[in-house]
């Protein structure tokens, strides 16, 4: 019998969130229990295509604002193949980042709508869940400064919380939001609920295809 496929996880948020501790954490928790489990991240920035989109982010690079939209959506369907295989040998995903990223951050924007900044991600394999790691900006502030890369600063995180908050309307995703203002291990606590859930269920259905 073919063992059963790996679910796909994905983690949510503003910059500050607590995204890249909680998935190293639910990965630990789901090897600990004996499932299967691996992280990614996007921007994968150790790929050709990663590699140009990271120069951008650091600022040692310019790219027009839809080429470099373009970019980040082809580095998540490089790795289509990759993540197609791991969740068909039962590893479940769990991946900091994903289109959800993409369209927020490019229609945070001027010029940019919704509609056109998700049509390159259509038809990629569809999350089993999403969770979004809610915090406000005022929250976010008492973490501490921002970073020196683009796109970090207050007033365009803002946006980009509105641009999600657009997305999370759609009822097609399995969105959970998650109060990301409580401590480390609550948080935890609450995302690996949902997470168990998702892997149980991922079990019982065929992987989805996005916003399709
Ligand atoms: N970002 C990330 C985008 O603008 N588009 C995307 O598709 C994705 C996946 O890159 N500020 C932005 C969000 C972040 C930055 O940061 C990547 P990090 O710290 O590597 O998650």
């Amino acid at each position: 019998m073919a063992c059963k496929r790996g679910a796909l996880i994905v983690l949510e948020g503003v910059d500050k969130a607590g995204k890249t501790t909680q998935c190293k954490k639910l990965v630990q928790a789901l090897e600990l229990s004996g499932r299967p489990a691996e992280m990614m991240r996007f921007p994968d920035r150790t790929t050709t295509i990663g590699q140009l989109i990271s120069a951008y982010l650091e600022k040692k690079s310019d790219l027009e604002d839809h080429t470099v939209h373009l970019l980040f959506s082809a580095n998540r369907w490089e790795l289509v193949p990759l993540i197609k295989k791991k969740l068909e040998q039962g590893t479940t995903l769990v991946v900091d980042r994903y289109a959800f990223s993409g369209v927020a951050f490019t229609s945070a924007k001027p010029g940019f709508c919704l509609d056109w900044c998700k049509n390159p991600d259509v038809g990629l394999p569809k999350p089993d869940l999403v969770m979004f790691l809610q915090l406000s900006p005022s929250e976010a502030a008492l973490r501490g400064q921002f970073g020196e890369e683009r796109y970090e600063t207050s007033t365009f995180q803002k946006r980009v919380q509105q641009r999600f908050e657009e997305l999370m309307k759609d009822t097609t995703v399995n969105w959970k939001v998650i109060d990301a203002s409580q401590s480390v291990e609550n948080v935890h606590t609450n995302i690996q609920d949902h997470s168990l859930n998702a892997i149980n269920k991922a079990q019982e259905t065929p992987l989805g295809t996005l916003w399709k």
